[in-house]
């Protein structure tokens, strides 16, 4: 039985299409996308003095296709793209860039409706290469091949260079105030602040920003949260480098992104879906409601100690002149005579009152 099974599966991983057991080959007209993206970007970013750049689009074409094609993806190296990446002249700061990790279609979904952010996929560097594939043979007519890309993972792969410097890129303009949207749930186990990711191992350390926000996104199988795990390190990082920070759990505005997208996602679900805002939310409420609980019940505590004594002397100063006359009436002073001398001016009265 067990045999059989072995053979069944081994059949029907040799009967999958190779495409599927090795990744992707180099897109399908890769140049012409290449050259479309490229003018599209320089007519509708003309006039934005952050992201626009001035490119002869078939130069930078040039320079891309050289920098991989006729190479074998090991012969690759980090300066591999050097020419390429020297065509970009812009290097304006960017008060709100928007980094990710693990959240790569989240973060453009959310983007794409929300303007306050940029992502390297908003330059002209991440534009261009965002969602292709592509790396060299020497044995094609064209330099490229479309068979197989990604087979070997991060070692010999021709685009890790490219995403390695348009990221180191993006971090270096990044300036003031920078935000990054993690995933809690990432695949494979991966933590949050995943040491191998670009974020991680090629952001952070080129980051110079005031403020880091982080954002934790995740589905209903948190495994971290803010101030736990990965995230305390990605916190002592930031503050190492001088970084002030802040952090939410499953922020509003990304869930309903998402939400839209996948409205039958449990963290989508109408109960959880408002309340659920932010625990770090809640967990400030709560210590707010405590404090707010603790002051009213001092001041309460308060009034009363402060009542309990007016009302004490009040009666204290009535008993002490009822005392007083009372004492008097049974003195073993001798009665007044209307001749003695009436010295005790404060007395006069209560005296006179007794006399009478
Ligand atoms: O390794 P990652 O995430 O942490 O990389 C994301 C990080 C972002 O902050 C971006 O600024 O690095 C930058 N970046 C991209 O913008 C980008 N677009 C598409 C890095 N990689 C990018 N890609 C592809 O996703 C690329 O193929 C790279 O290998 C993955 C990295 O995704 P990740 O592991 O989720």
């Amino acid at each position: 039985m067990f045999v059989l099974a072995a053979i069944v599966f081994i059949v029907t991983l040799l009967s999958t299409p190779t495409s599927l057991v090795h990744g992707a080959g180099t897109s399908p007209y890769l140049k012409d996308m290449f050259i479309g993206r490229c003018w599209q970007y320089e007519t509708l970013q003309a006039n934005n003095h952050v992201l626009t750049e001035k490119v002869n689009c078939r130069e930078l074409w040039t320079a891309f296709y050289k920098s991989f094609a006729f190479k074998d993806p090991c012969e690759m190296d980090k300066d591999s793209y050097e020419n390429f990446f020297n065509m970009f002249k812009n290097k304006n700061k960017i008060t709100n860039a928007l980094f990710w990790s693990g959240a790569g279609e989240l973060v453009h979904d959310f983007t794409f409706i929300n303007d306050d952010y940029i992502v390297l996929e908003d330059t002209l560097t991440g534009n261009l290469l965002n969602g292709l594939t592509w790396c060299g043979s020497n044995t094609t007519a064209d330099g490229l091949n479309y068979k197989d890309c990604e087979s070997s993972g991060d070692i010999c792969n021709a685009m890790y260079p490219a995403w390695f410097q348009a990221s180191a890129n993006f971090a270096l303009r990044a300036s003031g105030e920078a935000t990054v949207l993690l995933n809690a749930s990432r695949s494979r186990n991966r933590s949050a602040y995943y040491s191998k990711s670009f974020f991680r191992s090629v952001e952070m350390p080129r980051l110079k920003v005031d403020q880091l926000n982080v954002l934790v996104a995740t589905n209903a199988n948190a495994r971290e949260r803010c101030g736990t795990q990965s995230l305390i390190e990605l916190d002592m990082d930031a503050k190492m480098k001088n970084m002030r920070t802040t952090c939410v759990d499953q922020p509003k505005l990304v869930l309903r992104v998402f939400c839209l997208k996948f409205p039958k996602a449990s963290q989508c679900a109408p109960v959880s879906f408002l309340p659920q805002d932010s625990t770090r939310e809640s967990e400030e409420t709560i210590l707010w409601r405590t404090i707010c609980f603790i002051l009213i019940a001092v001041a309460a505590f308060l009034l009363l100690i402060i009542g309990i004594y007016i009302i004490r002397k009040y009666f204290i100063t009535k008993n002490s002149n009822f005392k007083y006359l009372h004492n008097w009436s049974f003195s073993k002073k001798p009665m007044l005579s209307n001749d003695d001398e009436l010295t005790d001016n404060n007395n006069i009265n209560v005296y006179r009152f007794e006399a009478r």
